[in-house]
């Protein structure tokens, strides 16, 4: 086979090679660099593609302190809207709020996710840790003995020698495909629909508004005063061009009761795509050197808004368990990684598959099933420890301390 590209010998060592410059890779890159860890990370796009990437909007408080904690908690603070609660509305009638700071203690933030992957991208870039882009051809080698990574830069195939890799690289990345099928279980569900996601710079409604409909799932969500986020569920055949503005504005509005729906304030979508969505687990986390963040182990439905908080909780393990190792010599975090990570992920698994069942028109769904829906949503009304239940879960599992 020709060599397209020049090879050369090792140019470069680390000790954790992190694989992805999402938000996952960024806030382990930020927090290993302040604890004096060296690494480097290898992201596949530019930067300008990833920031340009328009993905969660609700961050737990947990993952709100852990961004403070990492000094890139400025603009998030000055910018982002604090929420004690959020609320639900079912059959174009019923409305009630589930109140997570009364019921936990706990609020929520409404902060855009490239909002927090460019405060990132700022304060690592201030600290001059590598970040290489548009690389391609990342490979793993050798998890159980001298692990290091090969990757092409510039058309130049180049080593990185290391002492761990952190696997940042999202659901399409190939550091899960690193791991020995026979190590590897993986546990998935597809739901047969999407979500349609519209950006207007319009001003948003006050609170975040999940909505069941028998015409489908509905969501109000915010990225600023004059930035809203609205979705709906949709056919997962559809396709972008199927839905002109006026018909997202009109089936949006349709979905929620009518003294909610007539104070949304329509206006050019800025931005419009069709996300799938999925439930997946992979496991172990973790095989020899290599350990799994994120999206690149599990994925959940948005329904809960978890997945980037799942992504933090992961950063949080894995930033205490490698800071333990080269500052204490002891692995007893690195050893519970997967263990203590899996158990969060599972909670939260089950949490987004059951707001999912329980918000959205399924195609094979009976009159039955809908009215237990709408049951399963009154008797939540009815009852302070259902509503209890339903905002612990809202705010965020806890996360285990590690110091
Ligand atoms: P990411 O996927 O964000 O980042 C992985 C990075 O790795 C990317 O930059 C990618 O370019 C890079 N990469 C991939 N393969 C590579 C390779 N071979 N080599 C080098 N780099 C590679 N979560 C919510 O909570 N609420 C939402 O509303 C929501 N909406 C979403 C909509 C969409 C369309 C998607 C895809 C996800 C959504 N999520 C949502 C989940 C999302 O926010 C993720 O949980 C979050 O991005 C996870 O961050 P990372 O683990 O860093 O993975
Ligand atoms: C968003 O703001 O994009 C958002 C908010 C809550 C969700 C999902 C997405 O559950």
């Amino acid at each position: 086979m020709t060599q397209t590209h020049k090879t050369q010998t090792p140019v470069l060592k680390t000790q954790v090679a992190i694989i992805g410059g999402g938000p996952s890779g960024m806030l382990l890159s930020l927090l290993l660099s302040k604890e004096g860890i060296d690494n480097v990370v290898l992201e596949r796009s530019s930067r300008d593609h990833v920031l340009a990437r328009i993905r969660a909007g609700v961050l737990e408080w947990g993952s709100v302190e852990l961004l403070r904690r990492a000094g890139v908690g400025a603009r998030m603070d000055r910018d982002g809207h604090v929420h004690n609660g959020t609320r639900v509305a079912w059959q174009g009638e019923h409305t009630m709020l589930i109140d997570s700071k009364k019921w936990t203690g706990k609020s929520f933030m409404a902060y855009g996710q490239s909002y927090v992957t460019e405060d990132l991208y700022a304060a690592v870039s201030e600290i001059e840790t590598p970040v290489l882009h548009d690389v391609s051809d990342v490979q793993l080698h050798e998890l159980t003995g001298a692990s290091h990574v090969t990757f092409v830069q510039d058309g130049v195939a180049q080593r990185l020698d290391c002492d761990f890799i952190a696997g940042c690289d999202g659901f399409h990345g190939v550091s899960r495909q690193a791991i020995p099928a026979s190590v590897q279980k993986n546990y998935e569900k597809v739901y047969p629909f999407g979500w349609l996601g519209v950006l207007s710079e319009t001003p948003p409604l006050p609170d975040l508004w999940y909505v069941q409909h028998e015409r489908g799932f509905a969501l109000a969500s915010q990225r600023s005063a004059m930035l809203s986020r609205y979705y709906v569920q949709c056919p997962i055949t559809d396709r972008v061009e199927d839905w002109s503005d006026e018909r997202f504005w009109n089936e949006l509005i349709a979905r929620f009761p009518p003294e909610i729906g007539s104070a949304i304030i329509t206006g050019p979508s800025i931005e419009k795509s069709i996300a799938p969505l999925r439930s997946f687990v992979t496991e172990p986390m973790r095989y020899g050197a290599l350990f799994l963040c994120g999206d690149a182990a599990h994925i959940v439905p948005p329904t809960g808004a978890k997945g980037l908080n799942l992504a933090l909780s992961d950063v949080y393990y894995l930033w205490r368990g490698l800071t333990q190792h080269y500052q204490q010599g002891s692995d007893t975090l690195l050893d519970r990684y997967s263990e203590v990570a899996l158990d969060r992920v599972w909670k939260t698994e089950r949490f987004s598959w059951w707001m999912t069942s329980l918000l959205h028109v399924f195609p094979e769904q009976s009159s039955f099933d809908h009215r237990t829906q709408a049951a399963e949503l009154n008797s939540i009304l009815a009852s302070e420890h259902a509503q209890a239940w339903l905002a612990e879960q809202y705010a965020g599992f806890p996360v285990e301390d590690w110091g």
